[in-house]
C-alpha cells in the first residue's frame, strides 16, 4: 500500500522524510502555533517516524489512574458493558474502498502489539501502561484507504458536557507503528475508567489523543464539519493544540 511504503521509506531516511513534510499534515498546527517552529525542523528530519521510549515491566505503575470520561452513562454503554462488550463494533468507513464493523473477536484475532508506554497528561500526571492491540495500520490496510484521504477521525462512545468525545491524527501518527486499538492494559481486558472495551494509544502524542471507548474510525480528507472543526474534543473547547507531540 502507498501509505505504507512511504512510511517505512520515511524510516529509511533524512531525504523521504523532507519530500513528506511539503504535502502533509502537521501543516495545519504549525500555521496555528508558531511557537512550535521547532516542531517543523524535527519532522523535516524525520524524527515523527521514531518511536516513542519502551519500558520494562518493572516500570509499569501500581495504578493507572483514569480521567475525563471514566464510565458513560449516555446511549447504550452502560448496556454493551452489561454483556461485556460482545456486541460492542467498531465502524471503519469514510474514505476508505472497504467499509468494515470490527467486532472485539475481531480485533482480538488480528495480529497484536504490546508495548510498555509513558501516558502524559496535559493537566500534570504521567502513568506507565502495558497496553495491547492491533495496530492502526493493520486494520487501515484492509479497510484500503483511498489516496485523497489526509486524517483519520477517532469516534467515542461518551458524551460530555453535551458534545460526543472525538479525536483525529494525520497518517503519520495513524500508520506509526506504536498506534495501536489497544484492548489490554497490564495484561487485562481494559477496565471502564481506561476506554473500555477498546481505545486508541498514539503514543508520541499527549493524552488527549488516546481516544476511549473508541466506536468508529474515519478517514477524511479534511476536519471541517466535524465537531468545531479543529480535530478534537478539547482543540475544539479548551485550544489545546492539534498536533500534541511528547
Ligand atoms: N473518549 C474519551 N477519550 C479520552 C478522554 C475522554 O474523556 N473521553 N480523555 C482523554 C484524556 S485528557 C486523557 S489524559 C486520557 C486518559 O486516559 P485514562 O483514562 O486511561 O487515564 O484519555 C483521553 N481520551
Ligand atoms: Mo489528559
Amino acid at each position: 500500500m502507498k501509505r505504507r511504503n512511504f512510511l517505512i521509506a520515511m524510516g529509511a531516511g533524512f531525504v523521504a522524510g523532507c519530500q513528506k513534510i511539503g504535502d502533509t499534515a502537521p501543516g495545519k498546527a504549525l500555521l496555528e502555533a508558531a511557537p512550535n517552529w521547532h516542531k517543523a525542523v524535527h519532522d523535516a528530519l524525520g524524527g515523527r517516524t521514531a518511536l516513542a521510549p519502551e519500558f520494562g515491566p518493572e516500570d509499569v505503575s501500581p495504578y493507572f489512574r483514569g480521567n475525563g470520561s471514566t464510565n458513560p452513562t449516555n446511549g447504550d454503554y452502560q448496556a454493551q458493558a452489561e454483556a461485556e462488550f460482545a456486541n460492542w463494533e467498531i465502524a471503519v468507513g469514510g474514505m476508505v474502498d472497504n467499509p468494515m464493523r470490527l467486532t472485539m473477536a475481531n480485533l482480538r484475532a488480528l495480529p497484536q502489539r504490546t508495548q510498555i508506554t509513558r501516558h502524559d497528561c496535559v493537566e500534570g500526571w504521567s502513568a506507565i501502561g502495558e497496553w495491547t492491540g492491533p495496530q492502526l495500520s493493520t486494520i487501515l490496510d484492509a479497510a484500503k484507504v483511498q489516496d485523497g484521504a489526509r486524517f483519520i477521525v477517532f469516534r467515542c462512545a461518551d458524551n460530555l458536557n453535551g458534545d460526543d468525545y472525538y479525536e483525529s491524527v494525520d497518517m503519520l501518527d495513524a500508520y506509526h507503528p506504536q498506534t495501536i486499538v489497544a484492548h489490554k492494559l497490564n495484561g487485562e481486558d481494559l477496565p471502564i475508567k481506561n476506554g473500555a472495551p477498546a481505545r486508541m494509544r498514539i503514543e508520541r502524542q499527549l493524552g488527549y489523543k488516546h481516544a476511549k471507548y473508541v466506536t468508529g474510525i474515519e478517514a477524511v480528507a479534511s476536519l471541517d464539519g466535524i465537531g468545531e472543526g479543529k480535530g478534537g474534543y478539547w482543540e475544539d473547547r479548551a485550544g489545546y493544540q492539534w498536533y500534541a507531540g511528547v
